[in-house]
């Protein structure tokens, strides 16, 4: 049996996402994610382009050897284009694999370590009714925790925050189509600084201290600014602050770490096991914020959270919305399958995308599950993806009331 054809299928049902199609010669089919957000093109081309023509033919059950061959044999290392497209491949052989055993994936990958996977969701509100508001909704809907942004008062539009006004909203989408070029947004972090503690503060005296509460810096503090962010924000017992620095400068970490017990979570950009070297070995991080679809793979994810394991490192694998279904299925099976899983990011795609991909996943009281079909357990529907024409999407630039382009 060999690989007999390799298909890229871009889709916009809302928002752009690229899906790579593997069949092989006796039918089966498998599906792998490489959505890149706003780069999405280039990774379609590196797998139609160049991918496509080396995988004719191949052995779809050498598994390792495939990641290898494509990772080795580019002599080009890393990078998230490089790394989105053998993420995709990967994810296709996999299913494939699992579909050929007649078991989901997660039986592959060891079995089962829990009965669900608890996830995060995502609430904001431009102001504290609004957030107060999308928190009441979340906890309704059975979330036990929550990932909190807010407008900062002088700051128009930022990162993190729906635009759409008060209540729960499931497609928030930081990508937008403003055309040619992104749109742009502003920053100040010494506002930021000072208002958002008081938020935490605001939210367990109305939620209490079970909800497990989490916060995205996105890229933009110093190492003493991250710093001062994470003790100040201590009392109100973070579940984890998220990219608290930008992401390159893995000693940052060490700075933070001096100061605060807060819980620090890492990695939605990096695309290597390499980029967490410092962070995992040196304990700087908590949790391993990566994205299947951007990090080569369930193959490479599971030597990384193996890695992340032996220094007590837990997962929380990046899932929002710019990551297809497929690539949250694949998420979803690692998670029930590792022992270090720690939670589980969960954007809940728009009904568009939901009749592209058809899901088996299901929903109980803030707990996923990947469900038992054999393989991924997601199927794309190729004549409902063929009415969502791509359109150019980017994410915003951001700048400093001064003009300065800052980390968005
Ligand atoms: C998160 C992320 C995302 C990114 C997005 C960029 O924690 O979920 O920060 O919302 O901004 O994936 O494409
Ligand atoms: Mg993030």
């Amino acid at each position: 049996m060999s690989i007999a054809s390799v298909d890229v299928i871009v889709t916009s049902p809302g928002r752009n996402f690229v899906t790579l199609k593997i069949t092989t010669s006796d039918g089966v089919v498998g599906w792998g994610d490489a959505t890149l957000n706003g780069r999405e093109l280039s990774v379609a081309s590196y797998l139609s382009d160049h991918l496509a023509s080396m995988l004719i033919g191949r052995d779809e059950d050498r598994i390792e050897d495939t990641w290898q061959y494509l990772y080795r044999g580019a002599y080009w290392r890393r990078g998230p284009v490089t790394m989105a497209a053998i993420a995709a491949v990967d994810m296709a052989l996999w299913d494939i694999k699992a579909k050929k055993a007649g078991m989901p994936l997660y039986q592959l990958l060891g079995g089962a370590s829990r009965d669900g996977v608890r996830v995060y969701a995502h609430a904001s509100g431009t102001d504290f009714e609004a957030l107060s508001n999308a928190i009441t909704g979340y906890r309704e809907l059975g979330f036990t925790a929550v990932r909190v942004q807010t407008g900062v008062p002088g700051l128009g539009q930022i990162y993190g925050v729906s635009a759409a006004g008060p209540g729960v909203r499931y497609d928030y989408e930081p990508a937008k189509r403003s055309g040619d070029r992104p749109a742009e947004e502003t920053w100040d972090t010494r506002q930021y600084l000072n208002h958002m503690p008081g938020v935490f503060a605001k939210i367990r005296e109305e939620f209490g201290t079970d909800l497990r509460l989490l916060h995205d810096g996105h890229h933009r503090m110093s190492p003493i600014e991250a710093a001062r962010f994470a003790k100040d924000v201590e009392p109100y017992d973070l579940f984890w602050l998220e990219d608290a620095t930008p992401g390159e400068d893995q000693t940052a970490l060490r700075l933070i770490r001096q100061h605060s017990t807060t819980p620090l979570a890492i990695g939605e950009v990096f695309n290597t096991v390499y980029d967490y070297q410092t962070l995992i070995t040196e304990r700087l991080i908590d949790y391993v914020r990566s994205a299947v679809t951007h990090t080569g793979g369930i193959t490479a994810m599971k030597k990384l959270l193996d890695f992340a394991a032996i220094y007590g490192i837990r997962s929380g694998i990046h899932g929002p919305t710019d990551i297809s279904p497929v690539g949250m299925a694949a998420a979803l099976h690692l998670d029930l399958a590792i022992h270090n899983f720690g939670i589980q990011e969960y954007m809940p795609h728009n009904e568009q995308t939901l009749e592209v991909f058809q899901t088996s996943f299901t929903f109980d009281k803030g707990f996923l599950h990947p469900g038992d079909q054999p393989g991924l357990g997601v199927e794309l529907d190729e004549e409902a993806a063929g009415a969502f024409e791509y359109t150019k999407a980017y994410l915003p630039v951001n700048r400093l009331l001064d003009g300065t382009v800052h980390d968005w």
